[in-house]
């Protein structure tokens, strides 16, 4: 089961509507989707989503860190080896998501060849999961006119608001309006993608105490050392580290400077290999995680709730699982759906990513 070919095919999806926070906006689905290929005809499939303001990476340099990097290191590998397989990625340094989605084809080519779904091989706690909504910038009323529409259509009662404009009373006024509109049952956690300072930061979490929020998501950025430190100490509810945990190493830097108190994990940026390591650390030490969305199309998605089905500690609360119904099309034969609430994980062998070949001609920009 050697790996004889690995193809990273940039594709563009536009989305019905844009995302928009602190740190950027996606209008377009501008991923790569990765193929890693064996000796024995079996495909594994995962998706990259670049995301530049987060980690650097753009479609560009994934597609050419795969091409002139990563593939000649791995071919004559099998799925078999991927200790040896992140050795040889890890001497480059960053390119996270790309990493990752190398990772995740292998997960999908073990699978596949074992005749079992990479959910249960690596873990099978359960076969679905709670699902929680992102909901970007936009003017208060129509970020619950969102909010209500995916409640309505989709059964989905947590919602993620983005933050983290300046001054932060604009923000503070749309979290009231949704928390009012939703209810007191409604889940609602706050991600201000660095973009407040820390007094910022501690301002609005005031303003917003009676709101009854689950989790605070990286409000002032990890480089502001001492201030995010003094932050996290007076956050009422845990404070998540995202786009700051790139590796294991980094989520015990935040951990054991008391800059974060809960992780959030996402596949995208450290596959299932390195996600477990994380996911270890946090139970170990006892530390909330969420299964995060670095904005996923269909096949992130399917990736993120495996592995968030796959363990009780991921499966706990819901996760971000829902951003795809913005896009206006995807790869998948067979679409995701969300209902009550819930998304299942596909039970077949591999990850269950079919993909339909006349969608990936028309949305490919390679050719
Ligand atoms: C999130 O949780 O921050 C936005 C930027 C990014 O890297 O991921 C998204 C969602
Ligand atoms: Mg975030």
């Amino acid at each position: 089961m050697k790996i004889v070919r690995v193809e990273a095919i940039p594709f563009a999806i536009p989305y019905a509507k844009p995302l928009r926070f602190a740190s950027g906006e996606v209008r377009t689905a501008d991923h790569v989707l990765v193929r890693v290929h064996t000796d024995e005809g079996i495909v594994g499939r995962a998706e990259a989503p670049p995301r530049p303001y987060t980690y650097g990476e753009t479609q560009e340099s994934i597609v050419v860190v795969i091409d002139k990097i990563f593939a000649s290191q791995i071919l004559g590998l099998t799925a078999l080896e991927r200790e040896v397989v992140h050795e040889r990625l890890d001497r480059t340094v960053g390119n996270p998501a790309a990493k990752s989605a190398i990772d995740m084809a292998l997960w999908d080519i073990v699978g596949q060849a074992a005749g079992m779904p990479v959910s249960g091989l690596l873990g099978g706690y359960t076969d679905r999961m709670k699902v929680c909504h992102m909901v970007g910038f936009a003017p208060a009323a129509e970020m619950v006119a969102e909010a209500e529409r995916i409640r309505d259509l989709h059964g989905i009662t947590t919602f993620k608001i983005k933050v983290g404009r300046r001054p932060y009373g604009d923000d503070v006024a749309a979290c009231r309006a949704l928390r009012d509109t939703l209810g007191p049952d409604a889940d609602l956690y706050v991600d201000g993608n660095r973009g407040w300072s820390p007094s910022e930061s501690a301002r609005a979490l005031r303003a917003m105490d009676d709101l009854d929020l689950l989790f605070a998501e990286e409000l002032c950025p990890a480089d502001d050392v001492l201030g995010r430190r003094w932050l996290v100490e007076r956050c009422p509810v845990p404070f998540i580290a995202d786009e700051s945990v790139t590796r294991a190493a980094e989520v015990t830097r935040e951990l054991l400077a008391g800059s974060a108190t809960a992780i959030s994990i996402k596949t995208a940026r450290t596959g299932f290999t390195a996600s477990q390591r994380v996911l270890h650390e946090c139970e170990a030490l006892g530390v909330e995680v969420v299964m995060g969305n670095q904005i996923d199309g269909q096949i992130g998605t399917l990736c993120t709730a495996a592995f968030g089905a796959a363990h009780r500690t991921t499966a706990r609360h819901a996760g971000e699982l829902s951003n795809f119904l913005d896009m206006t099309d995807d790869l998948l034969t067979e679409p995701l759906t969300i209902e009550d609430g819930t998304l299942r994980v596909r039970d077949g062998h591999g990850l269950g990513i079919d993909i339909d070949p006349e969608k990936l001609a028309r949305y490919r920009r390679d050719r």
